[in-house]
């Protein structure tokens, strides 16, 4: 089976391939450090992180690990959920990395898979640019398998770990399906939600006799890596959209570090990633941990959303 190394030789230049396989080494060892049968993983960590969030050793190891790779690529700065400014690293670097170093940090003590997402970038700006611009994006995903989606512009490949730590070729043409009948959204908050959201999932909800006229299975993982590894392997739409709560007038996720390198992924996979209006890559970061609303997935589901939004 096709090697990580092998896949990237023939697509990506030495240094954009000398950085991603640092990632995937740093990955083996999170992995590795989440099955150990020491690991206190969900133990507080005690600081805050950016997010506001309270660290949680899993966060703040996952976060040392990743830096560790960014220096070792040779990367002229990284940038962290878990870190308030950018970390410069090399004067000569050529490309900046951007991680969530463990997402779904909420179900690190229950067992449930959760991963780490990376944003390879040019130096331009700072690393504060459109997504369009970035050199790579990939997520690993920490579940009954290690896994890896990842793309350097020319579509998406799949990877799994295999038990000598390297990374095996699945599939090197990864698309998500157009049309689906499964929508990933927190349906705790419904009574939050703006009357886009409301009408999209009513009318999902309504089944095969309503206006959508088939019916929708409904998953909420927690994590967003995995709920994506779902959306690529079978499609669907996932929705973290503004909503009414005091904090979410632009959603939960970062737009840097876990909504735009899940864009480029998403694009590149025949899918398609906005705001509820405006395609994901196009907007352009003004701070390093700035929020904005997220629906990605299949065309259809996406665009319906859009449609939506649009009817006000
Ligand atoms: P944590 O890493 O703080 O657990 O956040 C995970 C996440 O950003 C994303 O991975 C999930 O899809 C989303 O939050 C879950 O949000 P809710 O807990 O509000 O459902």
């Amino acid at each position: 089976m096709t090697s990580l190394s092998a896949y990237l030789e023939t697509r990506a230049t030495t240094d954009l391939a000398r950085a991603i396989a640092g990632l995937a080494t740093a990955a083996v060892r999170i992995s590795a450090e989440i099955r150990a049968p020491h690991s206190v993983l969900d133990a507080v960590a005690g600081d805050v992180n950016a997010d506001g969030d309270t660290q949680k050793a899993l966060d703040v190891l996952a976060d040392e690990i990743i830096l560790e790779a960014a220096r070792d690529a040779g990367a002229a700065a990284y940038m962290s959920e878990e870190r308030e400014a950018a970390i410069p690293l090399a004067d000569d670097g050529s490309l900046i990395i951007a991680s969530d170093p463990l997402d779904g940090s909420s179900n690190i003590g229950v067992n449930v898979s959760i991963g780490t997402i990376f944003s390879i970038l040019p130096t331009d700006g700072s690393g504060l640019i459109d997504g369009r611009r970035q050199l790579a994006a990939g997520v690993f995903v920490y579940g009954p398998q290690t896994t890896l989606l990842v793309t350097v512009g020319v579509g998406v490949a799949s990877f799994r770990m295999d038990a000598d730590g390297d990374f095996r070729l699945i599939d090197d043409t990864v698309r998500i399906p157009a049309a689906s009948g499964e929508f990933a959204i927190n349906a705790g908050n419904q009574r939050h939600w703006l009357p886009p959201v409301q009408r999209y999932i009513a009318d999902c909800v309504a089944g095969a006799d309503g206006p959508r006229g088939k019916n929708f299975g409904q998953r909420w993982v927690g994590s967003l890596v995995a709920d994506a590894w779902r959306i690529f392997c079978r499609g669907g739409v996932f929705l973290y959209l503004a909503d009414r709560r005091d904090g979410f007038a632009d959603g939960r996720l970062r737009l840097v570090y876990e909504a735009a390198p899940m864009a480029l992924l998403v694009e590149q996979a025949g899918g398609r990633a906005t705001d509820g209006t405006r395609d994901i890559l196009d907007i352009t970061p003004t701070a390093v941990h700035q929020r904005v609303p997220l629906v990605f997935g299949s065309c259809e589901e996406v665009d319906e959303v859009g449609r939506q939004h649009a009817a006000g």
